[in-house]
């Protein structure tokens, strides 16, 4: 048994949190997420997930994590702010997304995540915990305003007041009770329309709503095909891995500071590369590059389609 009463647990998980690099850290109830549900399955019915099929997997698990994981009883959520101090070069043709900078954010999160897990541990013997980051059947960007992180903005990304939208969402599930959080009421948004009108592709399809299927992020990154669907074709003119102008157009983001993360720095050959080095780049150059980077997402393969699209 803890020494630690239920609100003394709360502060200490919190603060292990932050003490660990995380932005924020909030506490929900492991409960099935009702409002979502018909979104959801709108949104699979509507074929917008593209040719994501693990994304109409798991459906029940997705809804609830109390049957993802057993004995659930909380959803520990925490941010992690990535935006980086430092740019690709100015000239650069051929834009990566911001959150590829750096080291795989997955590998990142789930080290921190199982650090956080096992400080839980120390105090509770019989707690059990799962991280999660991104790839699991979890819904994040809802949890996180459960937890009361923030609001969902138009490009139903989850902002922070103040601080924008450029954090990754991770989070521990565990069998432990926690104080919780009041979840985020409304939307600050207000009549902003700024990432629905410069998205290149439509791709915000309505307030909230993203099509992955035109958006730059999965063409890029999620498709595989070698062809772009004619009706897409044209529409992308710089991004080679990912995209950021919605989030780079919303106001939130518009005093966005460099995060000071020794860990997760952007890598700087990748930062450098010339266009001609990045049309020219050999797979043996890619494999040294970008070893343990987010970008090995796309392969090889994948990332000189890319190129050779904007190209
Ligand atoms: C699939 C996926 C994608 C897909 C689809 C994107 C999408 N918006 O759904 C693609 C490949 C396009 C993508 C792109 C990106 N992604 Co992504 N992605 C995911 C993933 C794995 C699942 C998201 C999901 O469940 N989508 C399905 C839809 C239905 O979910 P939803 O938007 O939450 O659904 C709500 C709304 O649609 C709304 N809704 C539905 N209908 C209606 C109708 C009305 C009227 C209203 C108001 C609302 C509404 O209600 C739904 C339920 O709450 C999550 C990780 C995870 N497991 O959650 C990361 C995640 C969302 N991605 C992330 C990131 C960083 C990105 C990119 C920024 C990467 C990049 N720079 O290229 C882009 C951003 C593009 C964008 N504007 O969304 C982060 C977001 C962090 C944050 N601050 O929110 C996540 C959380 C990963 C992480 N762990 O950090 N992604
Ligand atoms: S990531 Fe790019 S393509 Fe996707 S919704 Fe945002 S602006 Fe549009
Ligand atoms: S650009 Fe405007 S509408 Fe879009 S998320 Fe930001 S505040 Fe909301």
């Amino acid at each position: 048994m803890s020494s630690l009463d239920k609100t003394q647990l709360t502060q200490y998980i919190k603060a292990r949190a932050l003490e660990l690099g995380f932005a924020q850290c909030g506490i929900a109830k492991a409960e099935r997420l009702e409002k979502e549900e018909p979104k959801m399955l709108e949104w699979l019915e509507k074929g917008y997930n593209g040719t994501m099929a693990y994304m109409a997997n798991h459906f029940d698990k997705r809804m609830d994590p109390t049957l993802l994981v057993e004995g659930a009883k909380s959803v520990i959520v925490v941010l992690f702010y990535y935006y980086p101090p430092t740019k690709q070069r100015e000239d650069s043709r051929y834009k990566v997304s911001k959150y590829a900078y750096g080291e795989d954010y997955h590998e990142v999160l789930k080290s921190k995540l199982h650090t956080l897990g096992s400080a839980l541990t120390q105090h509770i013997p019989d707690a059990s915990f799962r991280a999660f980051v991104d790839s699991a059947p979890v819904m994040e960007r809802a949890w996180a305003v459960k937890a009361g992180l923030g609001w969902t903005g138009k490009h139903s990304l989850l902002i922070v007041p103040r601080k924008g939208s450029y954090f990754f969402i991770g989070e521990l599930v565990t069998n432990v009770e926690f104080e919780y959080d009041k979840p985020f009421i409304g939307n600050l948004c207000g009549a902003c329309m700024q990432c629905m009108v410069s998205c290149p592709t439509g791709a915000i399809v309505a307030p909230g709503v993203v099509d992955a299927r035109k958006c730059i992020s999965y063409q890029t990154i999620e498709l595989k095909d070698d062809e772009l669907p004619i009706e897409y074709q044209g529409q992308n003119k710089e991004w080679i891995y990912g995209c950021d102008v919605c989030q780079d157009a919303c106001p939130w983001n518009k005093k966005a500071e460099g995060h000071t993360h020794a860990d997760f720095q952007p890598n700087p050959s990748l930062l450098e590369l010339s266009n001609s080095e990045w049309e020219e780049l050999t797979e043996d150059q890619y494999k040294i590059l970008f070893k343990g980077s987010a970008i090995k997402r796309a392969k090889y393969k994948g990332l000189m389609r890319n190129v050779k699209r904007i190209l």
